[in-house]
């Protein structure tokens, strides 16, 4: 039996033996296990919700399996220069009136380039100065650059690692495990909150999951969020034929989370329109307390917004929060006029298949 007491201090030594034992425990007792845990730091009727906007996207140097901005492959995706700076701000103030508490600002970079900077700063200025928390995920970053977007006042940066060290060379060649916990050490450094989590249903094994989950349970303090991606299948990415991961898997992962991270938020982020909506109860259940909320993730499409609240509702979960389904309706209208005048703003854009669409 796992023992609750034993997860209620977070721990930086774990062995991927250990961390597989937990994740191989019969499936009830590890999901009690996770779901006490949870009440020691949580309030589990109480679930985080952020925003997520790519504020730049496709053409992206690295070689990432999973990922349709890559420019490696051909995903159809429509490449974009980065946003206007008012357009950032309009979605971060819907994603605020429709209950967001955080907004997250993707680029699909390798790293920030240095004339680019001074824009992201005032972004974060910007989008702070809504009283709004504010991530940002750029790719790798100096130490310099990590201190810079500090000085601006940036709550958290999501830096994934993604998978087991074993596993990563099969998924990505163009930049090094290392790379990716260097700039985590900057971003720590200079006072960040770290958002580090990865991505299941790769083609991985239960042991890289053990394993992925052990290397973010050595970062010191531990992540403040910590992201469980279920693997987006998007056609023209190496992994579109990947096979479905058991959704039991998917909860072991979340509860083994909730255990090894007792103090930190943990993501069910991207993959849950593929979910059902019990699936998701017991990711709630077994400790997930955290998601993306809205019609997009970056690219791709997130579970729809009355579908959230719905689950909400008959869950109780976030009883004092204000989304509404008329709201949601609003928010999906808006968002696509949104998007349709970012597109016809930008000259490259005119006639493009997305316009058609809107
Ligand atoms: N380019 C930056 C980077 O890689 O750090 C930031 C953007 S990147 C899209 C952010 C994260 O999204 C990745 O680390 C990965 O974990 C996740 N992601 C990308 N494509 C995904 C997919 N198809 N399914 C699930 N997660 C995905
Ligand atoms: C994270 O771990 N998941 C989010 C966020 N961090 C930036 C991104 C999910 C992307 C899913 C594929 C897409 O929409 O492009
Ligand atoms: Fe680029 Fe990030 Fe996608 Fe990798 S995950 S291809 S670095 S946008």
């Amino acid at each position: 039996m796992l023992e609750p007491a034993k997860f209620s201090k977070p721990r930086y030594d774990w062995t991927v033996d250990e961390v597989l034992e937990i994740l191989s425990a019969p499936f009830m007792d590890l999901v009690y296990a996770a779901a006490t845990v949870h009440r020691m730091y949580f309030d589990p009727d109480e679930v985080q919700v952020s925003s997520l906007l790519s504020i730049k996207t496709g053409a992206c140097p690295e070689d990432c399996k999973y990922c349709p901005q890559s420019a490696w492959y051909k995903t159809g995706l429509i490449k974009e220069s980065l946003l206007a700076y008012d357009t950032i701000m309009e979605k971060a103030r819907i994603a605020k009136s429709h209950g967001a508490t955080r907004f997250c600002m993707g680029a699909a970079w390798r790293n920030p380039k240095e004339r680019d900077m001074a824009f992201i700063l005032q972004v974060i200025r910007g989008v702070k100065s809504l009283g709004l928390e504010t991530c940002m995920t750029l790719g790798m970053l100096t130490k310099e650059q990590a201190a810079e977007l500090a000085g601006a006042g940036l709550d958290y940066y999501n830096h994934n690692l993604d998978t087991s060290p074993e596993f990563y060379s099969q998924i990505i060649t163009t930049r090094t495990y290392e790379d990716r916990l260097e700039t985590l050490r900057y971003v720590r450094d200079a006072g960040i909150k770290i958002c580090c989590g990865g991505i299941l249903g790769m083609g991985e094994t239960r042991r890289d999951r053990a394993s992925f989950l052990r290397q973010v349970a050595m970062i010191k303090p531990h992540p403040e969020s910590v992201p469980i991606n279920l693997l987006v299948k998007v056609k023209g990415t190496p992994l579109e034929k990947a096979p479905d991961l058991d959704p039991f898997e998917f909860i072991r992962v979340v509860a083994t989370a909730r255990l090894l991270f007792p103090e930190s938020y943990v993501r069910m982020s991207a993959g849950r329109e593929e979910m059902s909506e019990e699936m998701q109860a017991l990711c709630f259940l077994a400790g997930a307390n955290s998601i993306f909320y809205g019609a997009r993730l970056l690219t791709t499409h997130n579970s729809g917004e009355n579908r959230d609240i719905g689950i909400f509702e008959k869950l109780g979960l976030n009883r004092n929060e204000k989304l509404t389904e008329s709201d949601t309706d609003d928010l999906h209208f808006i968002f696509e006029k949104v998007h349709e005048n970012a597109h016809r703003d930008n000259p490259e854009h005119r006639g493009c298949a997305r316009l058609d669409q809107m």
